[in-house]
């Protein structure tokens, strides 16, 4: 049985060990899915995310850190930072499938085993969507045939088009 799986809805209502968040190098919030999931977890997942900054900085594009769940039902959140798309010719995709790959390898370093993913940098941060979609899939994929300890991988689509891709794309 495939360990992915695409759902349409609201990542923080999500019952999971980690959900991903598309935060921003600051680690301190932001609009879009950044903004719902610290509005949903509460202070606490900010305040871990300030510590995390004064020890190591913020956290680059295609990196990730961990805190807690704070208030959502998911028991952490994997911060991670997707690139801003800025014509494909800034090394976007690969800091694209760094940010899932990173995130996946946090999970499994935080015995991680069903993790949910938003649609990384296809807000804000203007990634196009079918693009964006093939290579989380992919990348995901990737991990997940050398990686045994990830039982669940959830492809959380907030948007319509987002939505329809995954769902051609994992046919
Ligand atoms: N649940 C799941 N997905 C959501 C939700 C939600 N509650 N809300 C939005 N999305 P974006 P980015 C989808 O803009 O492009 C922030 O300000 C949304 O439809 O949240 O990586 C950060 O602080 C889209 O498909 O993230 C950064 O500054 C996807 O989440 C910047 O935005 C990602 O959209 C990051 O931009």
């Amino acid at each position: 049985m495939s360990r992915l799986k695409l759902i349409q809805g609201d990542i923080t209502k999500l019952q999971v060990d980690a959900i991903v968040n598309a935060a921003n190098s600051s680690l301190l919030g932001g609009g879009g899915v950044d903004g719902a999931i610290h509005r949903a977890g509460g202070p606490q997942i900010l305040e871990e995310c300030r510590q995390i900054r004064n020890k190591q900085g913020g956290c680059k594009a295609g990196e990730a850190v961990i805190t807690s769940g704070g208030n959502l039902k998911a028991k952490h959140v994997i911060h991670t930072v997707g690139p801003v798309w800025n014509g494909g010719s800034k090394n976007e995709e690969q800091l694209l499938a760094n940010a899932y790959r990173n995130s996946l390898r946090v999970a499994i370093e935080n015995s991680v085993s069903t993790i949910a993913f938003p649609n990384i940098s296809t807000g804000i941060y203007g990634f196009p969507k079918r693009r964006a979609a093939e290579i989380a899939i992919e990348t995901v994929q990737q991990f997940l045939q050398v990686n045994e300890s990830i039982r669940e991988v959830i492809f959380c689509c907030f948007d319509e088009e987002n939505t329809n891709l995954y769902q051609q794309l994992l046919k």
